[in-house]
């Protein structure tokens, strides 16, 4: 077994392709901490289909999702990267969870609440409302230390470290508490066209967000429209500046270069000089990986028989944990 600290986390097949918020929320953390951790990436599947999905569009955007983080620099020899329904462990303890879980401290989630509230009641499932659970299960199979997030999966973590501490004291120790690992400049990134909400896969309109497998021109064009205030002063200012400190924070990150000196660079210079630099960042950063992920995807077979030998490997992982748990909580052993 390594001696490096555990690392889990995941991001939804929900569409056919990242945006770039996951990327920053979530990947360019990962690409940093999987030299130092024993790192285990999921494509959660199980939580994609907590909203509507079309079958044959589900199989094909969990392929693309596995492509996109290969691409874009998690090593599938290095890291374990698997599809979170190619290891049963995890809807089996995410059962278990549920079964100590309040429906009170379930119903405080306000990822729940956001999205039952756009999809109305009538296509809100039992799912959706159980997708912590599920995620907490994920976690703590792996006996997770840090779970690296963007800001908006801050509560589900508490929510799991609060499950782990309760079932550790109702029936022994059994999981470790994991902590949520947030980087707290890049923890949201905005809609471009809408810049008090995060950007998102399932965001209303297109424009808002960029795709990781976007054309570089659709990319650039999107930057270049991106909703900015009148005032025309390049200054990080979130409160009454969103739009351009939304697009401070996408190039400081993408170009490794600290707000104050993109502030000292661009400041009264005008936004469009602004954004078209950006697009350019954006573009170089983001073209290199859509080409990898083109080609990776040309390839389905090899995609698969990676992420099968991955899956034994987190299998070999979880179902330890799960028999631990099912003992503990007294449930006959098969003879
Ligand atoms: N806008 C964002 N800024 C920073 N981080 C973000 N993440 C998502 N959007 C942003 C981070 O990406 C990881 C995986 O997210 P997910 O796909 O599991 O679920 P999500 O957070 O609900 O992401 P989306 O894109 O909004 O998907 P849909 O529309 O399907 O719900 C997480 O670490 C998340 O914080």
């Amino acid at each position: 077994m390594s001696s490096k600290p555990r690392l889990f986390s995941g991001i939804q097949p929900s569409a056919n392709s990242l945006q770039i918020g996951n990327y920053i929320g979530a990947i360019v953390q990962w690409k940093e901490l999987q030299a130092s951790h024993d790192a285990i990436f999921c494509i959660v599947d199980l939580h994609a289909i907590t909203v509507q999905q079309d079958p044959t569009q589900l199989r094909e955007n969990t392929r693309r999702t596995a492509a996109q983080y290969i691409a874009a620099g998690i090593d599938p020899a290095a890291s374990t990267l698997f599809v979170q329904s190619h290891v049963p462990a995890h809807p089996e303890l995410a059962w278990i969870l549920n079964t100590i879980t309040g429906f009170g401290e379930a119903s405080r989630m306000t990822q729940f609440k956001d999205k039952s509230a756009r999809q109305g009641a009538d296509s809100t499932t039992v799912g959706l409302f159980a997708y912590p659970t599920l995620m907490a299960a994920d976690i703590l199979l792996y006996q997770a230390a840090v779970v690296p997030v963007g800001d908006d999966q801050r509560q589900h973590v508490e929510l799991t470290r609060d499950l782990a501490g309760r079932f550790n004291s109702r029936f022994g120790d059994t999981f470790a508490i994991p902590e949520a690992r947030i980087q707290r400049e890049t923890a949201r990134i905005y809609d471009l066209q809408e810049p008090t909400s995060k950007m998102s896969k399932s965001a209303s309109s297109e424009a808002g967000v960029v795709w990781l497998l976007d054309e570089p021109t659709v990319t650039a064009k999107k930057i270049k429209s991106a909703v900015t205030d009148a005032d025309n002063d390049v200054r990080f200012d979130p409160e009454s500046k969103p739009g351009i400190s939304n697009l401070l924070t996408i190039y400081s990150v993408l170009a490794g270069e600290s707000i104050a000196s993109l502030e000292a660079e661009f400041g009264s210079r005008g936004y469009g000089n602004f954004k078209t630099k950006l697009a350019d960042v954006v573009v170089a950063t983001f073209a290199p990986i859509r080409e990898r992920t083109l080609e990776l995807l040309a390839d389905p077979a090899e995609l698969d028989r990676v992420l099968a030998g991955n899956a034994d490997r987190a299998a070999e992982i979880a179902n330890r944990t799960l028999a631990t748990v099912y003992d503990r909580i007294g449930l006959l052993h098969k003879a």
